[in-house]
């Protein structure tokens, strides 16, 4: 099983400077750092330390991701915050869950024994209220559906139209905004009977920067998203 670590960055030079060092090359075969045209030293930082980095071109997190997708080596791409919410120590346990056979892995934030210390209420209810619609509507069992920290196989993208504009096209356009696309590879899996498991894993508070989270925005697409896979097959 080959590794990538796909880490995508705007404007995090603080939290890459706190969390990169804490990452070691023997827990994956492939980092890519994916950046969203940041204006702060983050690039400088990942240039400076040897990383690799993709500069995107279009804006938002599923650009980044699409972007990255064309220069992805390994059979399992890992994707991880730098910002301080993903704890580097957990991307090993990821993997080794991985290793039993799993199509996908959540590193979850309400998994028993899991707390986030980034959430506010309003982000709170709403992870919880999305992952909760994502179970009863898609028949999934997760803990946690929208956390970007997860392991699957890169096959899983092609085979649930991740990389597609059209998965998205609707919603980005109606309510303005481009998504990331945790939110559908859960639905899509969850639909699809996928071999799915989740570890507990603490969320710290953010390092330094700025939320780039669009409450509203991302929420109202991300709600859409819920209500059409009902009656979309994918
Ligand atoms: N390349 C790239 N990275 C992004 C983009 N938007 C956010 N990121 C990065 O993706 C990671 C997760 O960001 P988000 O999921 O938006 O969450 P956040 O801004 O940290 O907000 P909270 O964690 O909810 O407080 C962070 O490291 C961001 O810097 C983007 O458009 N392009
Ligand atoms: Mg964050």
């Amino acid at each position: 099983m080959k590794v990538t670590l796909l880490i995508p960055t705007l404007n995090e030079e603080e939290g890459m400077k706190a969390i990169m060092p804490r990452i070691k090359p023997e827990w994956y075969d492939q980092l890519l750092i994916v950046d969203g045209q940041s204006t702060d030293g983050t690039v400088e930082y990942s240039k400076s330390q040897g990383y690799p980095v993709i500069i995107q071109k279009k804006k938002g997190l599923r650009e980044a991701y699409n972007e990255a997708l064309p220069h992805i080596e390994g059979d399992v791409v890992l994707t991880f915050s730098p910002d301080g919410n993903s704890i580097p120590e957990l991307i090993p346990d990821c993997i080794n869950k991985m290793k039993e056979g799993y199509d996908m892995v959540i590193v979850s934030r309400y998994a028993k024994g899991a707390k986030s210390y980034d959430d506010d209420m309003v982000t709170a209810f709403g992870n919880k209220l999305f992952t909760t619609f994502i179970n009863l509507f898609h028949g999934g069992h997760y803990t946690d559906a929208m956390v970007m920290f997860r392991a699957y196989k890169t096959q899983l993208i092609y085979d649930l139209d991740l990389d597609k504009d059209e998965s998205y096209a609707f919603e980005e356009k109606l309510f303005g905004t481009n998504v990331s696309w945790e939110p559908l590879i859960s639905i899509r899996a969850a639909k699809r009977k996928l071999k799915l498991a989740d570890i507990p894993g603490d969320e710290p508070a953010r390092e330094g920067g700025e939320r780039k989270l669009q409450i509203i925005r991302w929420g109202a697409a991300y709600m859409w998203e819920v209500f059409r896979e009902i009656f979309v097959w994918k």
